[in-house]
């Protein structure tokens, strides 16, 4: 794929990004041009282990167009007739010039009926005696130094009443190398044989010869009206009106335009040319079909705007937010049972962790190979959400392409569909909250609680002391005063440890909030990557795999293009 590579593409090559692209389009694009491409490939490969220097050449036409008399008549022997037991021919007849390698090729084609012809396609002076007007324009060509090989064939006719005749000609029709189409004044323009046989190959130009037999039946002087005629609907049905397939005038029967057509044969057979460009038009016409299953547009591909939206979508069905938001109460819940009054912190017994709740708190030791959380399995809602941003993601994907590509993009979005409830589940489970972890301020916040209490409880135990020496009369020395304060030490610190354990209290929860808030942020962010990253692995690289897909159709398409 180098940028100098641009030459055209030689055969192999073609062959090969066909075989290419139809693997890529097997399963995805219509099962009939799949089949097609195979048929060819198949073909082209039987073809080519085969004789390189032999060209086949069929005749091809409708009862009576007179293909066994023209055979004959290019052969140069009545072979046809000695041969065929019935009138009409029923088996494909072979005239083979070349024996070397032949046999091979006969078999393959089927053809079991083989006349082997040692001397060379007879020349115009050698046919001078057998037809009393010879009106050959064509002089032909020089005689090659070293001919090459022929097979001609004579079939049995397109539109036989025998559905095995017509079996035989269909299967040839795509195995010859070089198609000659027969046709006489009647029946030439019958529209059977320009939409079910020549316009399918019009593609094949390069290897297709039309011959229109039996212009002696016409008057000399309307014969060319009717060959334009005929040139019209051979141009109609799509194939060049100049070289090879620009139609021949002849006569079988008095050896008109015969040698014209014996000298294309020899060229034809000559240049040993035909086999290959038949297959060369072959796969233009596998790859074309392909192309049409295929359809125009192209899609979207895979933005980061649609990544994030999938994330959403996924981090919405994984309740990822109630998640993060209980992941913040359980923080406030353990701050405060370090920081709250001592006095009261028992009541916390009674608050439940939020995140136990959700079967989420495992504290920091977890094995994320095997660990699970223990949510209930997705619910409806839930599946909806994550369905539906699945189903988004696949159509901004897929979308500008055509149906088949929409399709496979959208079948590739849903390859894990089963899995990714399971997958959303282990990304939480994945997840590490923390929600152990003590911060060092809850320490220094719980050591303050306890001095505070501590000065609480030394100062209700001094008066009370007090209290009781002064209840049983027993004279005491009045409690120590702090300069300044109007109140005796023991009640200062009674008062004092309150309203610190209280102070402490307070400012432990506004600072228990924000950390609250940090960390449902910072576990909704985990949540969500661990969420996406599922994403990714279920939805996000099967799409992109598919895409790659795309474009190496397209690529192997583009290869094989002349
Ligand atoms: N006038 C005339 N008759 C022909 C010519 N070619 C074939 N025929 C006749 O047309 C009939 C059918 O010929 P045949 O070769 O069996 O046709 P096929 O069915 O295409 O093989 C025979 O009676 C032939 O003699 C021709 O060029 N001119
Ligand atoms: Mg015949």
């Amino acid at each position: 794929m180098s940028p100098a590579k641009q030459a055209a593409p030689t055969l192999s090559e073609r062959l090969t990004a066909l075989a290419r692209a139809t693997d890529l389009a097997e399963g995805r694009l219509d099962d009939d041009a799949v089949a097609t491409a195979r048929t060819v490939l198949d073909r082209a490969a039987e073809r080519r282990s085969l004789s390189a220097d032999h060209t086949v050449v069929g005749f091809f036409g409708a009862t009576g167009s007179g293909k066994s008399t023209l055979f004959n008549a290019v052969v140069g022997r009545e072979i046809a007739r000695t041969a065929a037991r019935r009138p009409t021919t029923s088996q494909p007849l072979a005239a083979v010039w070349g024996e070397a390698g032949s046999e091979p090729l006969l078999d393959w084609l089927d053809v079991a009926q083989r006349h082997h012809v040692d001397t060379p396609l007879p020349t115009r002076q050698e046919d001078a005696g057998r037809w009393s007007r010879v009106k050959g324009r064509f002089t032909g060509a020089p005689a090659p130094e070293a001919p090459g090989g022929l097979i001609l064939l004579d079939l049995p006719d397109f539109d036989s009443v025998s559905l095995h005749h017509r079996t035989i000609v269909q299967r040839l029709v795509g195995m010859v190398d070089v198609v000659v189409w027969v046709v006489d004044p009647q029946k030439y323009a019958d529209a059977i044989i320009h939409q079910e046989f020549i316009a399918p190959l019009a593609r094949h130009g390069a290897v297709t010869m039309v011959v229109m037999n039996q212009v002696d039946r016409l008057p000399p002087a309307e014969v060319p009206a009717v060959m334009r005629s005929l040139e019209e609907l051979v141009a109609e049905d799509g194939l060049p009106t100049t070289g090879l397939s620009k139609p021949v005038a002849v006569s079988a029967l008095t050896g008109e335009g015969v040698e014209a057509l014996r000298a294309r044969i020899r060229q034809v057979a000559d240049s040993r040319a035909a086999a290959g460009a038949r297959l060369d038009a072959d796969v233009t016409d596998a790859a074309e079909l392909l192309a049409q299953a295929s359809g125009g547009g192209e899609p979207a591909g895979i933005t980061p705007q649609a990544e994030e939206r999938l994330a959403d979508g996924l981090a919405q069905a994984a309740n990822v937010s109630g998640i993060a938001r209980a992941a913040g109460k359980s923080y406030t819940l353990h701050a405060t049972g370090h920081t709250g009054w001592i006095a009261t912190r028992w009541l916390q017994k009674f608050r439940k962790d939020p995140l136990r709740r959700l079967n989420l708190d495992r504290g920091d030791s977890v094995n994320p190979e095997v660990n699970r959380t223990s949510l209930p399995p997705l619910g409806a809602a839930q599946r909806a959400a994550a369905d539906s941003a699945v189903r988004t993601f696949a159509h901004d994907a897929a979308s500008g392409a055509a149906e088949p590509w929409t399709r496979s993009l959208r079948q590739a979005a849903r390859t894990h569909e089963a899995r990714l409830p399971d997958a959303i589940d282990q990304a939480i489970a994945r997840t590490d909250f923390r929600a152990r972890r003590t911060s060092w301020w809850w320490i220094v916040f719980d050591v303050l609680q306890w001095l505070a209490m501590l000065a609480v409880v030394a100062g209700l135990v001094w008066l009370l002391g007090l209290f009781l020496l002064e209840y049983f009369q027993i004279p005491v020395p009045p409690p120590p005063y702090v300069e300044g304060f109007p109140l005796p030490v023991p009640t200062l610190l009674v008062l004092a440890g309150v309203v610190l354990g209280l102070f402490l209290a307070l400012t432990g929860r506004i600072l228990a909030g924000f950390g609250a808030r940090m960390r449902e942020r910072s576990v909704r962010r985990k949540l969500r990557a661990s969420v996406a990253e599922a994403g990714q692995r279920t939805v996000v690289e099967p799409v992109r795999a598919e895409l790659e897909a795309f474009a190496a159709f397209r690529a192997a398409l583009a290869a094989l293009r002349r």
